[in-house]
């Protein structure tokens, strides 16, 4: 009974963290806990009037990369230091460097920041970590740079986007209804004067390059999902996958799709993408990352008056006997992301039924899936951290 109690005072105080701090799944992506990208100084040498340092940034993120137009960073200084010279990158802006005091040495920069290329990133600041070794003298000497600062910088969608991107459609061979993505789900044409604007299907957009202009639909977004459950052999299914580009705009390359789900615990075999399954601790589902294969589609393109931006697959996932079924949804993802952004499912009393299926209202398995998530998120915060 204590312990009861403890449980459920324990769940709350993260559910409340959890509505406080962020929006679910923004802080903190179960998925990727460990993601982050790592921000090296290494002080190489010192001179009379500053140091050479040597600036590394690494991405650790699984699934979510640097696109198009490519990274910026920058800092401020502690004591108006300037930049004397650089290589590797270009410093973009020049300051005020009136102030600059030849005596200045050895401050750390400050207030990183880090656009990859748009908002989302919060870096933390600079900690002096233990010096970076490397090798010398073809492997013969061990040396070691005189000073290393390392800065972990993390990613919110919640501070690059104010909507979610990408939503997700259903349709199986055992339903003739199709579950369209939520209404809205990457907002509404008409919006209390907020509308976002949109072009009619079949209608040729005009300057929509490198804008983000998206064909008007019931969910407005951006990027679609389609998974359609297609056949069931006797040891195996078939699934369809489709991404969809709604963008006028913009060509999304080197793409990646993400998604969870119980059946990717055995080999699948996927057609005409490159896949791999991520190992991910404390999640129950498993988790499969999908990207295009070279000199073939890993460009997803824009949309024009004629046709939609689209790539496509087949899957085949084996049957685990101990857990295959076609009943209360289980033939679909728990979660699905196209870049690293989390896209809005269809409510679960809304996924197609099987025929001789349960009513459509059946309270508790309706709510499973969101409640697996509230329960990983807890999992994950527990443990991940
Ligand atoms: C960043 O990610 C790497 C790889 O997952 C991990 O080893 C490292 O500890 C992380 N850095 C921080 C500061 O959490
Ligand atoms: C540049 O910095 C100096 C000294 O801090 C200050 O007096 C001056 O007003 C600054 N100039 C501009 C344009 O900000
Ligand atoms: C840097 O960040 C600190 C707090 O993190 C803030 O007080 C300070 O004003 C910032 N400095 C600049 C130059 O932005
Ligand atoms: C997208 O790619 C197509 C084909 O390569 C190209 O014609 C179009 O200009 C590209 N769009 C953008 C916004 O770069
Ligand atoms: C699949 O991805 C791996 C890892 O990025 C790569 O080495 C391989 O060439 C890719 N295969 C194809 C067909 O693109
Ligand atoms: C010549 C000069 O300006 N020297 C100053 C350099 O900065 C240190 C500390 O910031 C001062 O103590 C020196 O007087």
């Amino acid at each position: 009974m204590d312990s009861l109690a403890f449980l459920g005072w324990c769940c709350v105080q993260m559910l409340l963290l959890l509505i406080t701090i962020c929006r679910f799944s923004d802080c903190y992506d179960p998925l990727d806990p460990n993601g982050n990208i790592t921000i090296t100084f290494d002080v190489l040498s010192y001179v009379p009037n500053g140091y050479v340092a040597r600036v590394t940034i690494q991405n650790y993120y699984q699934y979510r990369h640097v696109e198009n137009p490519g990274w910026r960073f920058g800092w401020t200084w502690a004591k108006n230091e300037v930049i004397l010279l650089m290589s590797g990158a270009f410093a973009i802006e020049k300051g005020n460097c009136s102030a600059f005091n030849q005596n200045t040495t050895g401050y750390k920069p400050l207030n990183l920041t880090l656009m990859a290329p748009g908002l989302g990133y919060t870096c933390g600041p600079l900690m002096e970590t233990n010096p970076t070794h490397y090798s010398a003298i073809g492997g013969r000497r061990d040396e070691q740079v005189s000073r290393t600062w390392k800065s972990r910088c993390t990613y919110s969608s919640y501070l690059a986007y104010t909507t979610p991107i990408c939503c997700v459609s259903l349709s199986t061979f055992y339903n003739p209804t199709i579950t369209t993505c939520p209404s809205c789900s990457c907002g509404c044409k008409e919006a209390n004067g907020n509308a976002i604007s949109c072009v009619r299907e079949g209608a040729v957009p005009s300057n929509s390059l490198g804008t983000d202009i998206v064909q008007c639909t019931n969910h407005m977004c951006p990027l679609r999902i389609h998974w359609h459950i297609k056949n069931n052999y006797q040891n195996h299914w078939r699934v369809k996958l489709t991404v969809s580009n709604y963008n006028y705009g913009r060509n999304f390359s080197d793409w990646n799709v993400l998604v969870q789900h119980p059946g990717f615990g055995l080999p699948a075999s996927v057609y005409s993408f490159n896949s791999t399954t991520l190992s991910t601790i404390g999640v129950p589902e498993d988790v499969a990352l999908f990207w295009g294969k070279e000199f073939y589609n890993t460009e997803l393109l824009q949309a024009d008056e004629h046709q939609l931006g689209s790539l496509t697959t087949e899957i085949l996932l084996q049957k685990d006997p101990t857990s295959f079924t076609l009943r209360n949804g289980w033939g679909f993802p728990r979660r699905t992301y196209v870049n690293g952004e989390n896209c809005q499912m269809p409510p679960p009393d809304e996924f197609p039924m099987l025929p001789n299926g349960s009513p459509r209202q059946k309270p508790f398995h309706g709510q499973f899936p969101h409640l697996l998530s509230v329960l990983y998120f807890i999992y994950g915060t527990l443990f991940g951290f």
